[in-house]
């Protein structure tokens, strides 16, 4: 195994430009945790002590030794360390913070790497930003209402939609796409309602190009999320919700590579008396604490 090929890839389109723009994302948020040096002491030593029990399960050599830290430095030269963490690493996370069991409001999935806030604001009716091109795509009416745990609508929730064209590309992480295409914040009305149209999005493919495409190779795996609408869901004095949604049968939502599909997550559109496929999905939000 050895990845030498990587190095001759620069400037390539798929690997270096979204995992660079992703890396170049995350270094402008302020990133900081309060943990004591007594709690950082327990985990970095319960760390190495992982680590040490595979290497020895294992029998690790130095070749490979080696060709960890050459993949390790090739994974921040291509800057895809937000994304090989978010596809491997982001739904234990999530799972440990956000699966409480006296959460009662709709679950939450991973953020992933192609989050960008303060997308332009939308009416609670409102379409999608899409190029002529995305027109041809299939349309998806997707529409429903935000609640409180008790069912009671909430006026003017915001909604932050975004999601990959069709053909799984991602605005501002891939060249050549208008920066606010297929990423919007909806405001309910109210009584808590949106309906929105857009595309169906394509399913995601891991660039192949990079060092996380070749982390996948190398053990055999597949490069690929299933098709997926990303969320996150927020009104004043309540839990806002980080979430994905996923399409009943789609490819790829049984063996997603970044592990976040859960069964509370899934659309099963029906086309309308307009013959347009449409869905309706409920958010029910927890009181904030
Ligand atoms: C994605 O679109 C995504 O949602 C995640 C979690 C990782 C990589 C690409
Ligand atoms: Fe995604």
């Amino acid at each position: 195994m050895s990845f030498e090929n990587l190095s001759t890839h620069d400037g390539d389109p798929t690997a270096k430009g979204s995992g660079n723009a992703a890396t170049d994302k995350f270094k402008g948020e302020s990133v900081k945790s309060d943990t004591s040096k007594e709690r950082a002491n327990a985990i970095y030593t319960d760390l190495l002590a992982a680590i040490a029990e595979v290497a020895h399960k294992h029998q690790v050599t130095y070749d490979e030794y080696r060709v960890l830290k050459n993949w390790m430095i090739q994974v921040g030269e291509y800057g895809e360390w937000p994304l090989w963490l978010d596809v491997f690493v982001e739904h234990e996370i999530e799972e440990i913070n956000y699966n409480r069991n006296d959460y009662t409001g709709t679950k939450g999935s991973i953020e992933g790497p192609y989050y960008v806030p303060n997308s332009p604001e939308l009416p609670w009716q409102a379409e999608m930003p899409m190029r002529e091109q995305d027109k041809a795509a299939e349309s998806l009416i997707f529409k429903g209402q935000v609640t409180d745990v008790e069912g009671q609508g909430l006026n003017g929730a915001t909604i932050e939609l975004w999601h990959a064209d069709e053909e799984g590309l991602y605005a501002q992480f891939a060249p050549g796409i208008p920066e606010w295409n297929l990423r919007g914040t909806i405001r309910t009305n109210e009584n808590g309602e949106f309906e929105i149209t857009t595309l169906f999005p394509a399913p995601y493919q891991i660039p192949a190009d990079g060092p996380t495409g070749w982390f996948i190779d190398s053990y055999g795996g597949h490069p690929w999320r299933p098709a997926h609408l990303h969320l996150m869901v927020k009104h004043p004095g309540y839990r806002e919700i980080t979430t994905q949604l996923y399409f009943e049968g789609g490819e790829w939502v049984d063996n997603d590579v970044a592990t976040a599909v859960k069964p509370e997550l899934m659309l099963s559109p029906q086309p309308n008396a307009e013959g347009v496929q449409e869905v309706t999905y409920n958010f029910a939000l927890d009181k904030e604490d």
